[in-house]
């Protein structure tokens, strides 16, 4: 699919091996001792309802190609990262037919697949866990099997140095991560052949890239196009002019820019929601597409999980409706919607099946309500997609006002201790409303309706966050506040 059919999608991400098994078994997981804890394409597939019922139009899948299988110093690689063969896949997770499976069950819901890939390195563990990089056996490593496929290793010590960052090895002397050699026109070719047929053989929608700053920025055009399909890379990075220059490249990026400044904003009421104004404004007037195809996320893999910072709900529920209400494409990273609370890799990837994906927790609830209100406002207005969000000036210092016609999402860190309702007036100078419009919160059902200039006054309740639709957009859509 194309960055344009991507648009309007929104993403749930999953690691295959956590997120379900093939049969209804529930095989412990431990996530500290790093090893396969079971999940498959099989059990992807027989819970498509879970996932798409929440809203979801898309699922990112953790990597598919073969990996090292041996114990390493950090345990299997049931995360997918550590590949050892880019044409074979990891049997772990299944069987060829059933990642087709998966594709074609993604398909005939509507639903759009994208896979994770890695260009940068390839592994081959040190043998007897030593740590010697001159006794790495290259010829276990496919289809690159000699020492010069390879730069000459050094580590990553200095990020500000761009030529270490993209031609030293990522990883440590344990489980070194060896770094393709990816000025060798050949290997280019190689991986840009490769990544035509795998997107060809499975069907794929779009790629999630790893480690994109780690290769030199012009391998991607190609490589991209010969992909064919919408691509959105990994920059870790919080510097928003860095990270443009990769949305020359391919189509998209992760937006680990805002990424920083949100998590910080809403993590307690002291946090600094004017960051996040800022960095959206550079964004939009930087990354090529401006917001519109930058993936949003409050969690993923890498990163402690929002509630391993704080449990406030009402923070929590704000930090999420952040994702749906701006520009661009909204990924929810798998367990946030149970409320999971593991820290840092490797606690942030437990086994969601312990929950029985109970569509009970109120946090489902709320993602659905996110999913429909966005999905609704898209109905509203055909040019939504590409209209920009702008900022109403701040309320204060506690609050967020967000439109996105025909969306205003209310957002605050307060948090859940001010028990007490605040009435929050948006005056009628930002017109924003009618005169004598009604809205609704699409999060509680309530309605209220603007002063006859269009001045609008709601009640917060203990810190929740709004999200505001008129009335008359509703129709279009069945599934919210009971239209
Ligand atoms: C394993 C163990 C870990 C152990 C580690 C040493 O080894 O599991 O418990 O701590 C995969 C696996 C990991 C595994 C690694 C290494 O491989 O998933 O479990 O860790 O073997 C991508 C993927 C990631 C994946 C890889 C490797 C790359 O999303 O899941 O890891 O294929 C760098 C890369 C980035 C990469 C990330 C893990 O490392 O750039 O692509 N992610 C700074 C740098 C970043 C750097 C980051 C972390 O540190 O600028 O480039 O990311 O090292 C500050 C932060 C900084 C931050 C800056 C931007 O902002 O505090 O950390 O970034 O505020
Ligand atoms: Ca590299």
């Amino acid at each position: 699919a194309t960055p344009d059919q991507w648009r309007s999608r929104s993403i749930y991400q999953l690691l295959t091996d956590r997120f379900a098994p093939s049969d209804n078994s529930s095989p412990t997981c431990d996530t500290t001792t790093r090893k396969y804890c079971g999940g498959t394409y099989k059990g992807i597939t027989n819970h498509l309802d879970y996932i798409q019922n929440m809203g979801f139009d898309a699922v990112w899948i953790s990597p598919i190609v073969e990996n090292v299988d041996n114990e390493t110093a950090y345990g299997e690689a049931y995360h997918g990262y550590w590949t050892q063969d880019i044409n074979k896949l990891n049997t772990h997770f299944g069987s060829q037919d059933d990642l087709n499976e998966l594709s074609s069950a993604l398909h005939s819901r509507g639903m759009y697949l994208m896979v994770d890939i890695v260009v940068n390195h390839f592994v081959s563990v040190p043998p007897n866990d030593s740590d010697n990089i001159q006794a790495l056996d290259y010829g276990l490593i496919k289809p690159f099997s000699s020492e010069s496929d390879y730069h000459p290793y050094c580590e990553i010590t200095d990020y500000e140095n761009q030529t270490a960052v993209e031609q030293c090895w990522l990883g440590d002397k344990k489980l070194p991560l060896a770094d393709l050699d990816t000025e060798n026109l050949d290997i280019v070719k190689t991986m840009n052949d490769w990544i035509k047929g795998l997107v060809k053989s499975y069907n794929v929608d779009g790629l999630r890239i790893d480690t994109v700053k780690h290769v030199r920025r012009h391998f991607w055009p190609a490589f991209a196009e010969s992909a064919g399909v919408f691509t959105i890379g990994e920059v870790l990075s919080d510097n928003t002019t860095y990270t443009a220059a990769y949305t020359e490249v391919i189509d998209s990026v992760l937006d680990y820019p805002t990424y920083f400044p949100l998590t910080e904003a809403f993590k307690s009421p002291e946090g600094n929601l004017s960051a996040v104004v800022e960095t959206t404004g550079r964004i939009q007037k930087t990354f090529k597409n401006g917001a519109f195809l930058t993936g949003s996320f409050l969690e993923n893999h890498d990163q402690p999980r929002f509630q391993s910072v704080t449990q406030d709900q009402a923070l929590v529920r704000n930090a999420i409706t952040w994702l749906f209400v701006k520009d661009g494409i909204p990924i929810l990273y798998y367990g946030q919607e149970q409320g999971y609370t593991g820290a840092s890799d490797p606690n942030n990837r437990e086994a969601l099946w312990p929950t029985a994906f109970d569509t009970k927790n109120p946090l489902v609830g709320h993602v659905k309500s996110l999913n429909a209100a966005r999905k609704t406002a898209m109905l509203a207005n055909s040019n939504y997609t590409s209209t920009p969000m702008s900022f109403i000036p701040q309320l204060d210092k506690a609050t967020l006002v967000i439109s996105k016609p025909p969306l205003v999402g209310l957002l605050t860190n307060v948090g859940n201790s001010s028990k007490a309702k605040t009435t929050w007036t948006i005056p009628s100078s930002n017109a924003l409303f009618k005169g004598g419009e009604s809205v609704v919160n699409i999060l509680n059902c309530e309605t209220t309706t603007a002063d006859a200039d269009g001045g609008l006054s709601v009640q917060v309740d203990a810190g929740m966050p709004q999200v505001l639709l008129p009335v008359s957009a509703l129709g279009k859509n069945g599934t919210l506040c009971g239209t």
